[in-house]
């Protein structure tokens, strides 16, 4: 397709600049600018909004696509190689181009009111800045391609499920961990803190988990689940958190994504996230609630997964 072939030129202007950044330098987890979560989860929505309108399938080939490419990885830089680097741009301008040019233009505004303008500097100064200028100048005609063959209108809205086990469950799940979600600090910035002793390739592994299981899950519940977020985060208080019936509506769109993939896939992520997660980080997050709170999310969340692990 255009794309694919424009993808080819793209990666002819941009590889030497892809080869030049380093992508394991721990400065990519902080904040672009100063610290303003309220603002932030604003982008993550706008992003949250345009995952919702993409093409389901689409999606699930740029999620594979990042998967191959995670395996080619070589060099200090974490640089993956010439063919997958073409082939995660291909993918991403496919689902760019499944999805109304404003959803992308909200995406890129709501991103940029967070970024301090030095931002794209500096990182151009790690750089060989003729290299970032001619990978910028590739961007500039890929866009037109993607573009020329991008749609008008989003795709349908998700079917949501009704009356199902896990929607059930959901409830008395909410029901017991409430409490616990309005004594987290949510506008907290402990959660962009790198993990204690661990580098950015140990942390990718666990990343990489977490994207074969969204390649494997139902592209509508996934939907259904994006669709969930957004609208629980209209309904945020000044601390962050969403209303109840939103919060339970997230829980049921969670555990039914969960449901769509087999439960190795599921203990794949979690045993590669204990890996990077010691106790002092979850012992941390618990000194900071009331405990009872806590333990009796977790029950709830003990009796929930066997619903959903009825159904997988
Ligand atoms: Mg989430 C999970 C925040 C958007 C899909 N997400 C999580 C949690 C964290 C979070 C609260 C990971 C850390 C953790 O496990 O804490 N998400 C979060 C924010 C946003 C967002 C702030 C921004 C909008 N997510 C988002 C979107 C999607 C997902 C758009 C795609 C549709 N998210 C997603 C999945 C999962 C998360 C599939 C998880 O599996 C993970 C999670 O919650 O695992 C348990 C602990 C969790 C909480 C504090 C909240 C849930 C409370 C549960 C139901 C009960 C508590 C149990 C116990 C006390 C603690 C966990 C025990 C542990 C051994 C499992
Ligand atoms: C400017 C001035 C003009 C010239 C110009 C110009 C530049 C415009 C630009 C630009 C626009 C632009 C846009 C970019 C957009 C990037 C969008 C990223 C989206 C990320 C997402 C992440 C996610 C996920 C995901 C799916 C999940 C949801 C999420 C589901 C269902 C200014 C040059 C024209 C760069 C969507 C993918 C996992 C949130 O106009 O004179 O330069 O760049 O998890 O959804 O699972
Ligand atoms: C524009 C103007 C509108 C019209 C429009 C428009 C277009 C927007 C577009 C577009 C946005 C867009 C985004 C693209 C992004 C591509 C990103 C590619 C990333 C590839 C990576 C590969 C890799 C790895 C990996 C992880 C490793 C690092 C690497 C570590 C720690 C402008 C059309 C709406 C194409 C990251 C995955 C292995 C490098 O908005 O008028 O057209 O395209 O090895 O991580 O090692
Ligand atoms: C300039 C002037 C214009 C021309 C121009 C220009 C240059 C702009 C530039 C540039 C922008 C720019 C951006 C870069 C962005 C790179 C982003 C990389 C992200 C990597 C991540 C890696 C990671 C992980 C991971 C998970 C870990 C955390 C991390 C945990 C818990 C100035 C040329 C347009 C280079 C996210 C995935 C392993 C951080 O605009 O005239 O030149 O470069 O380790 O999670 O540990
Ligand atoms: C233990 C001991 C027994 C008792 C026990 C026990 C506990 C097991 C547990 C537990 C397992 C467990 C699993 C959890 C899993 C969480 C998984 C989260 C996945 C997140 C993803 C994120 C993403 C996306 C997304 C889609 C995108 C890709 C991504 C596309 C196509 C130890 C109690 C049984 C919590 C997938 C969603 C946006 C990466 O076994 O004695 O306690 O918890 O962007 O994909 O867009
Ligand atoms: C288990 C054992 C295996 C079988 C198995 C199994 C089950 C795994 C499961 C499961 C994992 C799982 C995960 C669930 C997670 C739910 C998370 C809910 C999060 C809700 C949030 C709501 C909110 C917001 C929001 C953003 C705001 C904060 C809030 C800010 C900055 C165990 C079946 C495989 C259900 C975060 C979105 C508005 C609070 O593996 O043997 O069954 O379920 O307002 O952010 O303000
Ligand atoms: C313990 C002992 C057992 C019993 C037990 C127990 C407790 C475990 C616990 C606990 C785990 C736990 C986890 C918590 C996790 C909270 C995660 C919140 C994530 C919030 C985010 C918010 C954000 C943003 C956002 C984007 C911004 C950055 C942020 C930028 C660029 C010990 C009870 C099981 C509470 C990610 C989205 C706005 C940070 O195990 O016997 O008690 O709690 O602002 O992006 O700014």
């Amino acid at each position: 397709d255009q794309i694919g072939d424009a993808a080819k030129k793209l990666g002819d202007a941009s590889y030497d600049f892809a080869k030049e950044v380093d992508w394991n330098n721990g400065v990519f987890l902080q904040a672009p600018g100063s610290f303003q979560p309220l603002k932030a989860l604003k982008a993550i929505d706008k992003m949250i909004e345009m995952g919702a309108a993409a093409d389901p399938e689409l999606l699930k080939k740029a999620a594979d696509a990042h998967h191959k490419a995670i395996g080619s990885i070589s060099g200090p830089n974490g640089v993956t190689s010439r063919a997958d680097w073409d082939a995660v741009n291909a993918a991403l301008g496919r689902v760019v181009a499944s999805v109304p040019k404003q959803k992308v233009m909200d995406v890129y505004d709501a991103v940029k009111d967070i970024t301090d303008p030095k931002v794209p500097a500096y990182m151009k100064s790690l750089v060989n800045g003729a290299d970032a200028e001619k990978a910028y100048q590739g961007f500039l005609e890929f866009k037109d391609v993607v573009a020329a063959n991008q749609v008008t209108t989003a795709s349908a809205a998700a079917t949501v499920p009704t009356g199902d086990k896990i929607g059930t469950a959901a409830k008395a799940l909410s029901d017991a961990s409430y409490p616990f979600i309005k004594d987290i600090d949510w506008l907290s910035d402990v959660y962009l803190k790198p993990l204690p002793g661990k580098t950015a390739p140990e942390a990718l592994k666990a990343i990489d988990k977490m994207i074969v299981m969204g390649s494997k899950m139902d592209g509508n519940l996934l939907k259904a689940a994006a669709e969930a977020h957004h609208k629980a985060i209209g309904s945020i208080d000044a601390k962050g958190v969403t209303s109840p019936e939103d919060y339970e509506a997230v829980n049921a769109a969670l555990g039914r994504i969960v449901a769509s993939v087999p439960k190795q896939t599921v203990m794949d992520v979690y045993n590669s996230m204990a890996k990077i997660v010691d106790s002092s980080v979850t012992n941390n997050m618990f000194s900071k609630v009331n405990p009872l709170d806590a333990l009796s999310a977790a029950k709830g969340f003990y009796t929930f997964k066997d619903v959903v692990e009825a159904v997988q």
